[in-house]
């Protein structure tokens, strides 16, 4: 904006009033103002030239201090993420989780509080293949069931597999920083995949499988409708951060240790199936869920039942439980071997006839808001982890975290990696004609040929094949 031609006669005001504004958040200029920056936090707003005469001759006038200090609210960013590292083996072992966060402008935030719910009742998912999103290669499917949790690891409230581990325990030795609230609570859990799915954003788990909800019927993120069988137990965590300073970021800010014990589904197979009179041959770790006694199962726990396929009728598939070999590899099969009319091989066993479980789950190990995905990449909202803030214009602001979880396969079973293989068609790039052999210099174009025998090559081609 220029303004030109004003004459001012000799000691006198002339006042120019306009206001400067902050661009909108879509305009162009919104991101880039940093461009316009002189100095620390302040740009000109303007400045001026001042032309006038005097006895001795024309004279020039330049003044430019004329600065405006821009401030923009505080944002923080948050993610929570786990350490990926050990999440191969059902093995009691421990998920390091934790949370980074930034401040993307300029200005503290202040008052800051990091709550963050952790699940002592750990849902469990079987992952949805028909959900194709990008880059999020693993979103749950069907709701398995929780492993409940304890809060003395010595003396566990909840074993499944009876091996003196908890199904899940918070080492709270390991959460950081020190200076946290801990409290114990139960809520209702909403599932983060629906949204996706259906887009039903206040779909919360039916955690006692029996057909009933607790409900939101105005979406505002408050269950109207109860459902107490539903609610799952958590540990609530509070960090006071406080002043969180412009451009800070923390990577991480915190952490802590969440330890699983995940079924070995092979075992709980056997083990049902001894309970039912269905095994042949004792399989070492076999365990009927919360018996401590194998030979004296407690029956009316069906928790078992969830994990395991059901056929179009919604009846549990038995199968032939088979253990093969192959030189030194040894893995397990689940065969209907009178219906494919199998017959064993020497270096086949046979268990006995057991429920088939299904092969791979994953678990939400920090519950958070909605899954994200390309065109949403931060949740909407979150009733289990977020960060509160004010900005130094003592705006409220909430940044709600999304929902962490990790992915199990049922392993170790070397012999499903057979179909695995690395066969590749050489082409040239210009011409796209086959070649024979890799050229020795410049661009080729190779094809793989893939292909997933089980449901775990076939996560290592997704996860690691598709990049
Ligand atoms: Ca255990
Ligand atoms: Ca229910
Ligand atoms: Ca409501
Ligand atoms: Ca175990």
């Amino acid at each position: 904006m220029n303004i030109s031609g004003l004459t001012i006669p000799p000691l006198s005001d002339k006042v120019i009033t306009y206001r400067l504004r902050t661009p909108d958040v879509d305009d162009k200029i919104h991101e880039s103002v940093n461009r316009f920056l002189s100095g620390n936090s302040y740009i000109y707003c303007s400045y001026n030239v001042s032309q006038y005469s005097d006895g001795e001759g024309k004279r020039n006038f330049w003044k430019w201090n004329d600065y405006a200090f821009l401030m923009f609210s505080a944002r923080l960013v948050a993610d929570a993420d786990l350490n990926w590292k050990n999440f191969l083996g059902l093995y009691y072992q421990p998920f390091k989780v934790f949370m980074i966060m930034e401040n993307k402008e300029r200005t503290d935030a202040l008052q800051t509080k990091y709550v963050q719910y952790i699940p002592k009742d750990v849902p469990f998912y079987w992952v949805d293949h028909g959900m194709d999103i990008p880059i999020l290669k693993t979103p749950g499917g069907k709701f398995v069931t929780v492993l409940k949790g304890s809060n003395d690891e010595n003396n566990p409230e909840f074993d499944m597999d009876g091996d003196g581990h908890p199904d899940a325990w918070l080492d709270t030795a390991s959460i950081y920083p020190k200076g946290y609230t801990l409290t114990e609570d139960d809520v209702y859990w909403l599932n983060p995949w629906e949204h996706l799915r259906t887009g039903d954003s206040t779909y919360y788990e039916d955690i006692d499988h029996d057909g009933l909800r607790a409900m939101d019927t105005n979406g505002d993120g408050i269950v109207d409708v109860e459902e107490p069988g539903d609610k799952i137990r958590v540990w609530k965590v509070t960090w006071d951060i406080g002043t969180v300073r412009g451009y800070q970021y923390f990577d991480p800010y915190c952490y802590y240790e969440i330890w699983v014990d995940p079924p070995d589904l092979v075992n709980m197979s056997a083990g049902v199936s001894h309970a039912y009179n269905k095994l042949d041959k004792d399989v070492s770790g076999m365990f009927y869920p919360y018996s401590l006694d194998i030979n004296n199962p407690n029956i009316a726990d069906s928790s078992w039942t969830h994990w395991m396929d059901r056929d179009n009728n919604g009846n549990i598939v038995w199968k032939q439980l088979i253990y093969q070999r192959i030189n030194n590899y040894e893995g397990y099969t689940f065969i209907d071997t009178a219906k494919s009319n199998y017959h064993l091989l020497p270096t086949d066993f046979c268990a006995g006839t057991v429920p088939q479980p299904h092969n791979e789950f994953i678990a939400a190990l920090s519950l958070g808001g909605e899954e994200i995905d390309m065109t949403h990449p931060t949740p909407n909202s979150s009733q289990y982890s977020k960060l509160e803030y004010k900005t130094i214009f003592n705006e409220d602001r909430v940044t709600p975290i999304r929902t962490t979880y990790t992915y199990y396969a049922p392993l170790p079973n070397p012999l499903q990696f057979e179909y695995l293989s690395n066969n590749f068609l050489i082409t040239d790039p210009a011409s796209g004609n086959t070649l024979q052999y890799l050229p020795k210099y410049g661009i080729a174009n190779l094809a793989f040929d893939l292909d997933a025998s089980t449901e775990y090559t076939y996560y290592w081609i997704r996860m690691q094949g598709m990049t």
